[in-house]
């Protein structure tokens, strides 16, 4: 979920009906072929430093095809969306939208709440037994993670993250991704990629790698850094952190992957999710598969073959015959 955009934004209020629009799509119609044409309008236009003057001028532009475009066109004349008055007029549509407000909530969980009357956040606290863990800290923690994160406090609990793995072992490697690299002023959570040049994929499920991460959890425990967990594998810690007193919980997710397959997770992970779907579509259409693990060939049956080797991001772009795109250039 996005919080509302930015008002410095030309066009905050059209993103904001694109954005609600999408949210419809993915949590009441479970269309995310819609999801995401709407989010990709929703982009483009809060990409531009001007305002959109009508629906055919932003048809001109990325992601924005005709029904947009006459939506755009409705609003700028009229105000307001009558699709969006009237999925609004539908008093389950408008539960179902709160209650997938809530981290670990999502399209058919929200439904089901509905369909058994609870139809509020107000609700939803009088039955906790109907939430699992992940639900329950989701609710605990509504307002703080719906905050945004400002750039500065994520450099502030950078250095802490790595400071903490530093005294653990100084050959850790760390990454924060997602969209605070690639730039952007403000999260919604922080994504920490953690490896360590011992640990490789073909010695995967052994106890001293597998405690690399149990290893940095403890310790950020230790320091009253990590307040709650929502799950912890081998290889992901779900949670949820403090910076001080001051600062709102903020949610986290910690992954360990392989030293050699690190610059796959690092792209994955760094996102967008709609630039790693042109990524990987563009991997196909040159008889590639990408994942957030491996770079490989598909052979001439369509089966994989070896993994490629990969020592750096710009490897990955190379092979797929791809100018490199800077972190900051991967927000589509
Ligand atoms: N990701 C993806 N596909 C998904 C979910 C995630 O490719 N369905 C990848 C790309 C994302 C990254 O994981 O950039 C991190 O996911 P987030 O949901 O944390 O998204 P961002 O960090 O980009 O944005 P936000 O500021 O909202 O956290
Ligand atoms: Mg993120
Ligand atoms: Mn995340």
């Amino acid at each position: 979920r996005k919080a509302p955009s930015q008002s410095n934004n030309p066009n905050h209020d059209l993103c904001d009906l694109l954005t609600e629009l999408a949210n419809y799509e993915r949590n009441v119609n479970k269309n995310v072929h819609k999801y995401n044409a709407y989010r990709k309008a929703a982009s483009t236009l809060s990409g531009l430093s001007e305002r959109v003057k009508s629906g055919e001028e932003a048809k001109k532009l990325p992601g924005i095809g005709e029904k947009i475009a006459k939506k755009i066109d409705e609003f700028l004349e009229t105000g307001k969306l009558r699709k969006l008055e009237d999925i609004n007029k539908d008093e389950n549509n408008v539960a179902i939208n709160e209650l997938t407000r809530v981290s670990g909530i999502g399209p058919a969980k929200a439904k089901e709440l509905v369909d058994a009357g609870i139809k509020s956040i107000e609700d939803l606290k009088k039955h906790l037994d109907k939430l699992n863990h992940h639900q329950q800290i989701g609710l605990k923690h509504l307002e703080d993670f719906e905050k945004k994160i400002p750039r500065a406090e994520i450099q502030v609990i950078e250095k802490r993250i790595k400071e903490a793995a530093e005294g653990i072992d100084e050959d850790y490697i760390i990454t924060i991704c997602g969209s605070y690299r690639r730039g952007k002023e403000e999260s919604g959570d922080i994504d920490v990629l953690l490896t360590h040049p011992i640990y490789t994929s073909d010695i995967k499920d052994s106890k001293k790698h597998t405690a690399l991460l149990k290893l940095l959890v403890k310790k950020l425990e230790a320091k009253k850094f990590i307040t709650d967990t929502i799950s912890h594998g081998d290889f992901k810690f779900m949670g949820v952190c403090k910076l001080d007193d001051e600062k709102p919980y903020r949610r986290l997710d910690i992954r360990l992957a392989p030293h050699d397959q690190y610059y796959c997770a690092v792209l994955y992970f760094t996102g967008s999710d709609l630039f790693n779907q042109k990524m990987r579509a563009h991997a196909l259409e040159n008889k590639y598969t990408l994942n957030e693990y491996t770079l490989k060939k598909l052979t001439t049956e369509g089966t994989p073959g070896d993994a490629e080797k990969i020592t750096c991001e710009e490897d990955i772009f190379k092979i797929l015959g791809l100018p490199y795109k800077k972190p900051k250039e991967r927000s589509v």
